[in-house]
């Protein structure tokens, strides 16, 4: 389940929990920690984290970072998969 991602390039995690400004600080910093992460932007009121990377990062890295400071990384909407609860 590896993220191969393109130096530079840039997606979102979906954040469970993170529901304040000072969660986005937390999780921004546990997230920037990571080895090959450049930047990190949280938004709370989506609960959203929007990540760049240097390198390719396995996702899991990320979920652990998330979750060693008390969040979680919700799982990735189905792509083909019709939501209606919204
Ligand atoms: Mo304040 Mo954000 O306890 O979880 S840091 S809501």
């Amino acid at each position: 389940m590896a993220l191969a991602k393109e130096k530079n390039d840039s997606f979102e995690l979906k954040i469970e929990g993170m529901t304040c400004a000072s969660c986005v600080v937390r999780v921004e910093k546990a997230l920037k920690r990571v080895e090959g992460v450049s930047d990190a932007n949280d938004n709370f009121a989506t609960e959203k984290a929007r990540i760049v990377t240097d390198q390719p990062i396995p996702r899991e890295k990320l979920v652990a970072a998330v979750e060693r400071v008390g969040y979680e990384v919700k799982p990735e909407p189905k792509p083909m998969q019709m939501d209606h609860s919204e």
